[in-house]
């Protein structure tokens, strides 16, 4: 058997293996939600640490929702590869930083064994947008009242991830041990704040001791992080063409752009994580204001745009002359004005930069895949520039076009994969585009609403989709 494994993965040695011992590895770090995401950038880190010596930032990367992608990386003995590609070029590295993965409901009490442990230094998660939403401050779902009453040290009533970093937070506490940092990766504003607040407010709705309270406000960090490196979803295509060039199957391969980048606010995990790459800065905001809304805002754009052109790869999307030039001016001209940028970075070389990034390939990242989730992922990457532009006075013809895509395509997919797919799609498929926009804009479980003044040029933009291609569209911009 050629898949990649404890007993073969030095003969690899042109996919550059670890040299460092893995028996000797401690766990450092639990990660939350072993996503690609998580494998291709954070893991990536870490991993450079122990080549560095220091073996104590091994992970255990915990699964949520099914055991899946921990079944597959225990087959391998959580060895995968991260293959950097870009044109013809290929960069693989063979990673041993996951010394675990465990499905959490399985796994509970190991997890907390670990959370009590002296070792442990870091807890990371990329959950996804949606996962934040328990938030009482913020619409969407809430947790049951059920969860919250239940006897908390039922691992079955443990079903959402502040729950469970709850539960392991308790176990550090009781420990005596100090605390640790617990930092966000997901692509969302403030994501420091948001999960301080998400675990606040469930401990206290859990009627947790006051010591146990202030513990979690003075001893537990929750910097704001910005991450950066499109790790598209991998394919069996992509997992069969590796196989043929290095000789090995890697089921848990992870296909990943060069560019790799972590921007955390000053604490004191730096010491660590600084040497490796990762850049500590006072204020995160100014740059995860550039990356959310003119990296990512472009990137969504192009997703709906693509969509509705029936383009498969945003890479063909961003070199089209016709929405490769709608973007630019969406960046140049909207995006990146709407926020304070930070002052060592220009949003048009920035926007340049990104453009070049996702016209790589060889990637194949796909624009439904980007496109998912399009509830959660808009307010913080566009809605939130498009008042910022109103309150400034700014022109807002592209970004209003891009929501008007995304109305689109709600009303023209059948089914979306988005937590608020189906009640949006009911309201949007009004006849009547000014309703249509208003309804689906005003829908409550949205963080962000769009300032309704601009209600009628979106319903504008909206009545020249139903009718004409999305470039001719596009165009009309032009003129
Ligand atoms: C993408 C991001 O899927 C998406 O929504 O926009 O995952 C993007 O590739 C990364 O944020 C890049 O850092």
């Amino acid at each position: 058997m050629s898949q990649l494994s404890r007993e073969n993965y030095l003969s690899h040695r042109s996919a550059n293996p670890p040299q460092y011992d893995l028996d000797q590895v401690k766990i450092g770090v639990i990660h939350m939600g072993l996503s690609a995401f998580h494998r291709g950038h954070q893991a990536l880190f870490f991993e450079k640490i122990l080549r560095s010596g220091n073996l104590n930032f091994g992970v255990v990367g915990v699964t949520q929702r099914s055991s899946d992608v921990a079944d597959v990386m225990n087959s391998q003995d959580c060895l995968y590869t991260i293959n950097e590609r870009e044109g013809a070029g290929f960069a693989p590295i063979i990673v041993g930083a996951i010394r675990k993965a465990v499905f959490f409901p399985q796994a509970r009490e190991e997890l907390l064994q670990i959370a009590r442990s002296k070792e442990l230094k870091l807890i990371t998660l990329t959950v996804s947008e949606k996962a934040y939403q328990c938030n009482s401050s913020r619409d969407g779902i809430n947790l049951t009242s059920t969860e919250v009453q239940s006897d908390i040290a039922d691992v079955n009533s443990l079903l959402t991830f502040p729950s469970r970093l709850v539960d392991l937070l308790v176990a550090r506490f009781e420990s005596g041990l100090p605390g640790v940092a617990v930092i966000s990766c997901d692509n969302l504003p403030t994501n420091g704040d948001i999960t301080r607040s998400v675990v606040l407010d469930l401990a206290s709705k859990q009627n947790r001791s006051a010591e146990f309270l202030t513990w979690l406000k003075s001893e537990i960090r929750f910097p704001n992080s910005m991450v950066d490196r499109a790790v598209p979803a991998i394919t069996q295509d992509s997992i069969d063409e590796f196989h043929q060039s290095y000789g090995y199957e890697d089921r848990s391969l992870i296909t990943a752009e060069p560019y790799l980048e972590w921007v955390i606010e000053n604490d004191p995990i730096s010491e660590y994580l600084s040497p490796v790459g990762a850049r500590f800065v006072e204020k995160v905001a100014p740059y995860e204001a550039m990356k959310i809304r003119v990296f990512n805002g472009a990137h969504s754009a192009l997703a709906y745009i693509c969509q509705l052109a029936g383009i498969e790869y945003v890479a063909e999307g961003v070199v089209d002359p016709v929405i490769g030039d709608f973007i630019k001016n969406f960046q140049e001209k909207e995006a990146g004005r709407s926020f304070v940028a930070p002052a060592d970075l220009d949003p048009i070389e920035y926007a340049k930069i990104i453009r070049k990034r996702v016209s790589n390939y060889a990637l194949l990242h796909k624009s439904i895949q980007i496109a998912m989730d399009g509830s959660q992922k808009l307010p913080q990457r566009i809605f939130a520039s498009t008042n910022d532009l109103v309150k400034l006075g700014l022109s807002t013809d592209h970004i209003t076009l891009i929501i008007a895509a995304w109305l689109r395509f709600l009303e023209v997919n059948e089914k979306v994969n988005d937590p608020l797919g189906d009640s949006l799609q009911k309201l949007v498929r009004n006849p009547n585009a000014l309703q249509s926009v208003s309804d689906t804009l005003s829908f409550d479980g949205l963080a962000t609403k769009v300032d309704a003044q601009l209600f009628p040029q979106i319903a504008k933009w909206l009545e020249q989709l139903r009718i004409k291609p999305i470039k001719e569209v596009l165009q009309s911009l032009k003129s």
